[in-house]
């Protein structure tokens, strides 16, 4: 069956902003309170999309959502005539919730949802999970708006599942996609789908982080592979080393990438690594006529303090039609020594990797999300490619009207007193409603 693995990147939203909402991860720590650049910020992560797009590889978008959400912050009981009034009046006693309710988070689609292709899936649909993103605040404000969308997208129900989050419960919290590494010989091949969690909160003895909080848990994870139908003879459930989680790497894919028969991970990335990966050289073996390429790090080569600064593992590995594959990475791979050298491993070492970009998301990496973060794989057949709403996929057409729709509504710099402005409340509302025409999709509930 032909099949073509989209991208959907998420268009980064006029508020982007650095306020610090992210305990445990290490970048948006460091850049609480600085200036942001949100105009420069989305024409980056436009960049990303056309060059992927010039690849050959299929490229849409997932619009940003509606912020700000006053609604959040009136049902936590804060009041105000009106909605300028009413964030001004929540930020004297409680910016970070008026920074909740400002935030572009969503721009991180690969925590969007846990997608599984139709032929991985028992009733032959492709099964869409979004995510709860309950272990974050102002992330778990995103969960009820990406589902609209998702739904308005994949909206046919003959090929297209989009279940609910899972219920927004500290036992269940999902982070989607970022965790979940899916390997095969061709995508349209059924796949060996793996899901990484970082607690187990029905095991009290599971490995915990010490110091940093693990979003993402096993039951949460189990319950996605359920919902989706998966084969459970093919379905792997491992946990992510809380060694890694405690130097700042709050999802798998911050720590490890894989795609077809590649995987590129850091040896600390998983519990038991090494028995894992044996169990999963030897089910590949048995299920695909091809051979898997396990590219492991070592800390002496890549010490996990440069695996997380340099994001190398939040790569984007991406199939070109010619079968080969471009690694797209991010600009400081190309700075950090260590991380530069393992680029060239890869290039040198016989696998499909025959071509590593690096690109500028300095915007983004700032809080914390490199290319990978950036964007939600979906494979589709043929005939669902035609199913989805068309005004998302990436044309020049499309990409040409979004750059001149960011420069006409982005500022070029946010500061964290801005977000009192009550005119940015107005610029955004606009920007979004002039989203909802170019893109023919309802982004207002
Ligand atoms: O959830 N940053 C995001 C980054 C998500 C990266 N995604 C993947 N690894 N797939 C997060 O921590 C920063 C928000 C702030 O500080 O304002 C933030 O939400």
């Amino acid at each position: 069956m032909t099949v073509r693995e989209f991208n959907f990147d998420g268009l980064i939203g006029s508020t982007h902003n650095y306020a610090g909402l992210s305990y445990g991860n290490v970048a948006s720590a460091t850049h609480q309170h600085r200036p942001s650049h949100p105009r420069e910020a989305a024409l980056q992560g436009l960049q990303k999309m056309q060059t992927l797009a010039a690849l050959g590889c299929g490229q849409a978008i997932l619009p940003p959502l509606r912020r700000p959400r006053p609604g959040f912050l009136r049902q936590l009981g804060f009041v105000g005539g009106t909605d300028a009034q009413l964030i001004q009046s929540a930020h004297r006693v409680a910016p970070e919730l008026v920074a909740a309710c400002y935030s572009a988070a969503s721009m991180w689609t690969a925590n969007a949802a846990t997608i599984s292709p139709s032929v991985d899936c028992g009733d032959h649909r492709l099964h869409l999970s979004p995510a709860n993103l309950a272990s974050t605040l102002h992330r778990s404000l995103e969960a009820d708006e990406t589902t609209r969308i998702l739904r308005a997208i994949f909206a046919n129900e003959n090929e297209f599942t989009v279940h609910d989050p899972l219920p927004s419960a500290a036992a269940l919290s999902d982070e989607g996609a970022a965790n979940h590494i899916r390997l095969c010989d061709k995508h349209g091949n059924a796949a060996i789908e793996i899901f990484v969690y970082g607690s187990d909160p029905l095991n009290p003895l599971a490995p915990k982080p010490e110091k940093f909080p693990a979003r993402q848990t096993r039951l949460a994870a189990e319950s996605i592979a359920r919902r989706h139908q998966l084969d459970p003879a093919v379905t792997l459930h491992w946990q992510q080393n809380p060694v890694a989680i405690d130097a700042g790497v709050f999802h798998n894919d911050v720590i490890s990438v894989g795609n077809q028969n590649v995987l590129l991970c850091h040896e600390c990335a998983f519990v038991d690594q090494t028995p894992r990966l044996t169990e999963l050289r030897s089910l590949f073996g048995s299920k695909f006529d091809a051979q898997l390429y396990v590219i492991e790090f070592s800390n002496a080569e890549l010490p996990l303090a440069d695996a997380v600064r340099s994001y190398l593992f939040n790569s984007q590995l991406v199939t070109r039609p010619d079968g080969n594959m471009t690694l797209i990475c991010p600009i400081e791979c190309s700075e950090i020594e260590s991380a530069r050298r393992c680029t060239e491993r890869i290039l040198q070492e016989p696998n499909p990797v025959d071509d590593v970009r690096f690109l500028n998301l300095r915007q983004s990496m700032n809080n914390g999300g490199g290319p990978a973060c950036l964007r939600l794989r979906v494979v589709l057949t043929e005939s669902q490619v035609g199913q989805i709403h068309p005004g998302v996929v990436l044309t020049d057409r499309l990409a040409a009207e979004l750059e001149v729709w960011i420069k006409r509504h982005y500022r070029e710099t946010l500061s964290p007193a801005d977000l009192v402005d009550p005119d940015l409340l107005v610029e955004s509302w606009d920007a979004i409603d002039d989203l909802s025409r170019i893109l023919g999709l309802q982004l207002v509930a």
